[in-house]
């Protein structure tokens, strides 16, 4: 079913018609045997599906979130807990994150703003060690032509450059300071006996993250390469950007908090997008389940409708829910009076609606799933005029 809709995305893309009106009635008929990621009936992007803009002004890398161009995208949250699967969302002040991308036909680089909280920093990676995912780590998951697929070694069948997993590996700045040196691993080689871990930090030209105390600011660029990548030569397979261009990206970050263990220990493993249990942890070596994110050009809709999204943060808790029960809590300083939250099964249909009036800019709802059997389901949230597309599961087989 997957490498069908890639088919469907890369025949809307050949045939220069607009991939949202060719594909969307095609994947919906499909849509009952798919629950990777999906466009929404109402023309509303799922938060598994990004929209990256222009920019046109390119931000300045300094790890202050101030430039223009940022004000025109949304943050997107890193809320979905991989390891331990299925857990309850850490408190905010153990782990938080949210992410915005934009890209630039000038620069062909992708560039990323993330936001995070993290009570304690475990640091002091030392490259080329293996096992950085059990130090704080920013992961950065891009498959360039949103392929799908093997990624770990090149093979008869599978190329390691198929897709990156970045683990970037920095020391925790002073609070109040900041950092501007990374280290950037991966796999790479033909077999686990030959595995090496090359440091990719020359894909990422600019680089900041700056700490106010418990939250760090990730400002960045990334250059975007082919599958035909060959780490003598990197600028032979570097990519164009253009409007319109697929690819597979999600984001993540390693959470260990306890720097006097030895060995060190991953804690949790908190995704952007929404994994399959059985595919808990499989982005590092499998770009199957990757978000897809979408380059578009910089007509804001923030600006043209005179709506800003001034950083919503939206969660719903416990993914997977195991009983008759779920939680939104919501915070945000977007206009209006009232909040409408539907659930949808996967092909779109409205299986619970209510209207919330008086809503407040951080509020915490119950929502009673009644009537909806195990599976997974979408919950819509829509606040002045803008929504917002969340998966979650309902499981009753949580190991
Ligand atoms: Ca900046
Ligand atoms: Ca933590
Ligand atoms: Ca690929
Ligand atoms: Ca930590």
């Amino acid at each position: 079913m997957v490498t069908f809709i890639r088919w469907l995305i890369n025949l809307s893309m050949t045939t220069k018609i607009s991939k949202f009106h060719v594909c969307l009635p095609v994947i919906f008929a499909c849509a009952g045997l798919f629950t990777g990621n999906l466009l929404s009936t109402a023309g509303v992007l799922h938060s598994d599906s990004l929209q990256a803009k222009e920019a046109i002004i390119i931000p300045v890398i300094d790890g202050v979130g101030d430039d223009e161009c940022w004000e025109t995208a949304s943050w997107l949250p890193i809320d979905q807990m991989w390891i331990p699967w299925g857990d309850p969302l850490l408190p905010f002040d153990d782990f938080k994150g949210e992410f915005k991308v934009m890209w630039s036909d000038e620069t062909d680089e992708l560039y990323f703003l993330v936001q995070t909280t993290d009570d304690v920093f475990v640091d002091g990676y030392v490259w080329p060690g293996s096992k950085y995912p059990d130090y704080d780590i920013l992961e950065i998951f891009i498959d360039e032509d949103y392929s799908g697929g093997l990624h770990i070694f090149d093979t008869e069948s599978s190329l390691a450059a198929n897709a990156f997993s970045y683990h970037i590996a920095i020391d925790e700045p002073a609070d109040g300071g900041y950092t501007d040196f990374l280290v950037v691993c991966d796999i790479a080689g033909t077999s686990w006996g030959d595995r090496t871990t090359p440091d990719y930090a020359g894909h990422i030209p600019e680089f900041v993250v700056s700490r106010e105390g418990r939250n760090f600011i990730w400002e960045f660029s990334l250059h975007v390469y082919n599958d035909s990548y060959d780490h003598t030569n990197p600028a032979a397979s570097l990519v164009e950007l253009s409007a319109g261009k697929i690819m597979g990206l999600s984001m993540a970050y390693c959470d260990n908090d306890n720097p006097d263990e030895s060995p060190l220990s991953r804690d949790n493993f908190i995704g952007s997008v929404s994994v399959s249990e059985e595919a808990y942890n499989d982005h590092w070596q499998n770009a199957d389940g990757y978000g897809i994110l979408t380059l578009v050009e910089n007509s804001a809709p923030s600006v043209t409708t005179g709506h800003q999204d001034n950083n919503p943060v939206y969660n719903i808790y416990p993914n997977p829910t195991l009983d008759n029960t779920i939680y939104l809590s919501y915070n945000s300083d977007l206009p209006g009076d009232h909040v409408i939250i539907r659930i949808l099964s996967m092909d779109s249909q409205v299986l619970y609606s209510e209207v919330f009036e008086k809503y407040q800019a951080q509020f915490t709802q119950q929502i009673s799933l009644d009537g909806i059997g195990t599976g997974i389901y979408l919950m819509e949230i829509e606040i002045a005029d803008q929504k917002f597309v969340r998966k979650f599961t309902r499981s009753n087989n949580h190991q």
